[in-house]
């Protein structure tokens, strides 16, 4: 027998503002309204402006580790600009951008990184998940969110996030199986930003693209440049009008960078080469639109500085209305949990608003309840010596 082709396969990259200010006007002319491109421009600005303050916050210890999203805006607003308000966003870390375009409150995020899980528990209405911190839980509980859509006949289609490291946990795997065997309309986006923490996504995959990740779940795959806006909402609005049309999960790559370091935890300077961040910095979504909207003169100098003015003053509001949250209960914590507590967690509760465990011998650890005991003893014989 002639040896045919059992499969083959191609997957487009999409470009449309290129970093040198080239734009295909076949794809871009029209995609964005004038009046939606500079809200989505403002909505750039905006985030990164908060990025910064966030960062100056943990580092004066008002806030605890704090991802920044930094050069990565472009990706999720582009998502969330393509999403009709009610379909599920269900992220990491790294989308602030498109979750503030949905509406979540910026006191929201930053009250969770300033660890109050109050902030995490999204309001209802915007159709957003809790940010996903274990790297690869969330691509679940999208595909979860999106059988449950359709099993109740709901036209609503579920977009996670993730990154180019979360594409190599089994969760991710298992979600894009089920997805598609059980034909759930979920947009998987990739965001690669060519690195998860210290390891480079080189060393994380073998394969050329992450976009062929989803062809082996059978699902029509497409890489678009994460840094340009035109790129990730005309990558997003046929991504999502498919998965809409045919209630099938599709995938993106989104092609980006993080500019700044993985976390505030984390020193990028002692694994990234100075060169590969200062050639990013020149592909900046934010510089490129800017660049672009100037020359269409959409935008200008002045408007920069009322928009950088306007942004620093809502921000520090924003971080305002976080601080001025009162603090849980500590006692909540137990109180929470159950209707009626047991006794033996009301000890706990209780001894726990001591501040010492020393104030209540009956919870002091064995070993020290040891070494008490011992050290009587040792007094004890000394004393009969005596
Ligand atoms: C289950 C789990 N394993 C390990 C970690 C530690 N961790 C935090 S971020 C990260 C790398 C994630 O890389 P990637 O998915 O590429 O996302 P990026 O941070 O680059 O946006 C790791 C390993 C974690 N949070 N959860
Ligand atoms: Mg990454």
């Amino acid at each position: 027998m002639p040896i045919t082709t059992a499969y083959e396969a191609k997957i487009e990259r999409i470009s449309i503002l290129d970093e040198k200010g080239n734009f295909d006007e076949k794809l871009g002319k029209g995609l964005i309204p004038d009046a939606d491109l500079v809200k989505l421009y403002e909505a750039m600005v905006s985030c990164r402006q908060l990025d910064q303050v966030a960062f100056r916050l943990q580092r004066s210890g008002r806030m605890g580790t704090y991802p920044q999203n930094m050069g990565q805006e472009a990706t999720s607003l582009g998502a969330a600009y393509a999403l009709n308000k009610n379909d599920w966003l269900v992220t990491c870390y790294r989308e602030n951008c498109g979750l503030f375009w949905r509406g979540v409150p910026m006191e929201s995020i930053l009250l969770h990184w300033m660890g109050d899980e109050r902030g995490n528990a999204m309001p209802r209405p915007h159709h957003a998940t809790p940010i996903a911190v274990p790297i690869g839980t969330q691509m679940l509980h999208a595909t979860g969110l999106a059988w449950a859509a359709k099993y109740r006949g709901q036209k609503q289609i579920a977009c996670t996030f993730f990154g180019d490291g979360a594409s190599s946990e089994g969760d991710f795997h298992e979600a894009c199986n089920f997805a598609s065997n059980l034909k759930i309309p979920v947009v998987f986006v990739c965001q690669n930003n060519f690195w998860a923490i210290s390891t480079p996504s080189k060393i994380n995959s073998a394969a050329p693209t992450f976009a062929q990740r989803g062809l082996s779940y059978g699902m029509p795959c497409l890489q678009c440049d994460g840094n340009d806006l035109f790129a990730t909402v005309h990558t997003m609005q046929k991504s999502v009008e498919y998965t809409r049309s045919t209630g099938l999960p599709c995938f993106v790559e989104m092609v980006t960078y993080r500019l700044g370091d993985h976390t505030t935890a984390d020193d990028a300077s002692r694994y990234r080469d100075k060169d590969e961040v200062e050639a990013w910095r020149g592909r900046d979504p934010i510089l490129r639109l800017r660049k672009h909207m100037v020359a269409r003169k959409l935008w200008d100098d002045a408007r920069e500085a009322a928009l950088a003015e306007r942004v620093e003053h809502e921000n520090m509001e924003a971080v305002a209305r976080a601080e001025g949250i009162v603090a849980p209960d500590r006692s909540d914590f137990f109180n929470a949990m159950y209707a009626e507590i047991p006794q033996d967690l009301v000890v706990q509760r209780d001894t726990m608003q001591t501040h010492s465990l020393g104030q209540d011998p009956s919870q002091l650890p064995l070993e020290a309840q040891e070494r008490a005991a011992q050290l009587a003893s040792e007094a004890a014989a000394a004393h009969a010596n005596h």
